[in-house]
């Protein structure tokens, strides 16, 4: 049987479900996740093999619209994983009401050159908004239309996963694997703990935080054959955001540490001394060294 293969970007706005979506394709978490916006900052690849061929999947910011520099950054990763790839997902979440947002969005994509599947994703809270996206993209003034498929999904109860997956197969072209088979992910691990520790972060605080912090792995070094060290940065904008992170009596901070430690070490496989920092550096969003060191930066 000939193999179909291919790159398919993910895209939308922030907190649509695009990173949960991913982590259901693969049955493993690759991307982290949270319940507020603008939770994805770099474009992550996950790799689904099947007799039939593999799909890289790749996962990007969610597209919004801001004059911040980090937010420029953002939005240029989610629209260069457009660019590279063969398919495009164009997530929309089914609960929120279609915004400003999701008209530049569309306006972006209705003459794409590639292949287009509209994801219809939390179904199963409801149809809410669902005549109003289709009733959107068929309204759209456009040359050519590059939508295959409406596919209404459920990324967190794994809904029509299946389907999405066989229609995603049928657009695909003839192509043999990129990746070797045994690869879920090319993520790069110093990232990727990183990402974790910024998971529980935001797991545990409330408010405009979120957006505040940036996480950076300092340091790892296997000190015994079975214990690594890792010693990690978190930045925040303010010192105040510098004691709420710490907590009273650096409660908020251990906790968050031992979450992520036990994610960390599940991940290696091995047992890991997490040491946590907080450092304040004002606009670390507008510093291109910092953002390059966050590895948001090429
Ligand atoms: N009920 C329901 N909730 C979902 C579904 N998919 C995602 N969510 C929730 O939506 C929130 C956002 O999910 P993410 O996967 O982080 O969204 P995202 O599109 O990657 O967000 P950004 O990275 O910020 O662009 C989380 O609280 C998820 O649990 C779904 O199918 N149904
Ligand atoms: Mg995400």
């Amino acid at each position: 049987m000939e193999k179909k293969s291919g790159f398919v970007a993910i895209l939308g706005r922030p907190n649509v479900g695009k990173s949960t979506l991913l982590n259901t394709l693969l049955k493993e978490k690759v991307s982290i996740i949270s319940k507020v916006p603008q939770t994805t900052r770099f474009q992550i690849r996950g790799i689904l093999n099947e007799e039939r061929g593999q799909v890289i999947f790749v996962d990007t910011p969610g597209l919004h619209i801001s004059k911040s520099q980090l937010s420029k950054y953002l939005n240029s990763a989610a629209l260069k994983a457009k660019k590279d790839a063969e398919l495009i997902l164009y997530m929309v979440d089914l609960t929120r009401s279609v915004g400003e947002e999701e008209k530049v969005l569309v306006s972006q994509l209705k003459d794409s050159e590639r292949p287009i599947i509209m994801v219809l994703n939390k179904i199963d809270l409801g149809e809410g908004f669902l005549n109003d996206y289709v009733k959107l993209w068929q309204e759209a003034p456009k040359e050519k239309d590059p939508l295959k498929y409406f596919i209404p999904v459920s990324s967190l109860k794994g809904d029509n996963i299946s389907g999405l997956i066989e229609a995603i197969f049928s657009l695909l072209p003839v192509a043999q694997p990129y990746y070797p088979e045994d690869i879920l992910s090319d993520f790069p691990q110093r990232l990727n703990i990183a990402e974790i520790i910024r998971e529980k972060l935001l797991d545990s605080l409330r408010e405009e935080l979120p957006h505040s912090i940036a996480v950076m792995t300092d340091e790892m070094i296997s000190r015994k054959e079975n214990l690594t060290y890792i010693k990690a940065i978190i930045l925040v904008e303010r010192d105040s955001q510098k004691s709420i992170v710490i907590g009273k009596k650096g409660e908020m901070l251990k906790r968050v540490g031992e979450l992520a430690r036990k994610e960390i070490e599940e991940l290696l496989e091995k047992k890991v001394y997490l040491e946590l920092f907080v450092r304040t550096e004002k606009k670390w969003q507008e510093n291109p060294y910092i953002l390059r060191r966050l590895g948001y930066l090429a």
